[in-house]
């Protein structure tokens, strides 16, 4: 059974990869997975490697540089990464302007967690490293209103020429239900391998929800709201029939053009055996978000 995440990393899982992590992060991802477990949310995984630095960073999707797959890597440098601040608004105790720094200050080593996922039908096993979305929600405030949690990508147009050439209405736009925001494996990812996030993975801050489609895991965030409305997402928007609200991975539910029923994992090769799909990629765990909706009608 392939599940996507491990709470038990050694020295053994990075290995093989190029960039060289230190004991201390291990541990600490140990440590942040550790709470994991006692949420009943630890898997074991005995056969998934994760992805190379080099697949991780050249493979990749991000609009605002451009539509093919290698156009990120190309294009993303010209990100300008200075003086970042999230906008934080809507229904919240603590509206404001905050640096990635701000809204991390509170957390302790241990709550910054690490894991690994992978991503919709180009199946890929990252190891994150960030901390959970929820314990910046809690630290703002949200107020009792709030149903969902709005985001939003930077727009810097000199610098993005997928902007320039408008291949979408951007900012790129993403939204997710205050239940699936506060759950723990939805996490806002800064970095990868412990070394800090690359632009086109989605510098400085991004999210990562591993039981949805890759698009649901918005990058370069630059505003955080806290509404009572679904939000706009731009996938859903564009296009509702290929890309619902709720985005959960669903192998009984075929793509309108394509069946969903197995992937393939990048890295495997040409021929590599494709694996099953698994409901909600694997995370068992969410499944309870979902108690009592049709998630055929709610794809
Ligand atoms: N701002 C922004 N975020 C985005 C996208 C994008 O085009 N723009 N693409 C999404 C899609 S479709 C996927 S599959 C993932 C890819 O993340 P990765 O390149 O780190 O694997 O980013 C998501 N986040
Ligand atoms: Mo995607």
């Amino acid at each position: 059974m392939a599940h996507r995440w491990k709470n038990d990393l050694s020295a053994a899982d990075v290995t093989p990869q190029q960039m060289f992590l230190n004991r201390r992060q291990i541990m600490a991802g140990a440590l942040g997975l550790g709470a994991f477990g006692a949420a009943g949310a630890a898997k074991a995984q005995d056969d998934l490697q994760p992805n190379t630095w080099e697949e991780i960073t050249s493979y990749n999707n991000y609009y605002e540089f451009g539509t093919g797959k290698d156009d990120p890597a190309k294009n993303a440098h010209a990100l300008d990464l200075t003086d970042w601040v999230i906008e934080v608004d809507g229904l919240v105790d603590n509206p404001g302007t905050y640096t990635v720094a701000d809204l991390t200050s509170g957390l302790t080593e241990e709550e910054r967690i690490y894991r690994f996922r992978c991503v919709e039908a180009w199946a890929m096993v990252i190891p994150w490293n960030g901390f959970e979305l929820a314990d910046i929600l809690s630290a703002v405030g949200v107020q009792a209103g709030a149903t969902h949690v709005a985001f939003e990508t930077a727009v810097q147009p000199d610098n993005m020429p997928g902007v320039r050439r408008g291949v979408l209405d951007f900012p790129y736009r993403e939204g997710l239900r205050l239940d699936e925001a506060m759950h723990p494996l939805t996490m806002m990812a800064t970095g990868i391998y412990g070394e800090p996030m690359p632009k086109q993975n989605g510098a400085p801050i991004r999210l990562v929800v591993p039981w949805k489609y890759g698009f649901k895991s918005i990058k370069s965030i630059v505003r955080i709201t806290l509404t009572d409305k679904q939000p706009y997402a731009t996938w859903n928007a564009i296009n509702a029939r290929e890309y619902g609200f709720y985005s959960n991975v669903n192998p009984e539910v075929d793509h309108p053009r394509w069946s969903q029923a197995t992937e393939r994992l990048i890295g495997g090769g040409l021929f590599a055996a494709r694996q099953d799909t698994l409901m909600f990629n694997g995370y068992d765990e969410v499944a309870s978000l979902y108690d009592g909706m049709d998630l055929r009608a709610n794809y």
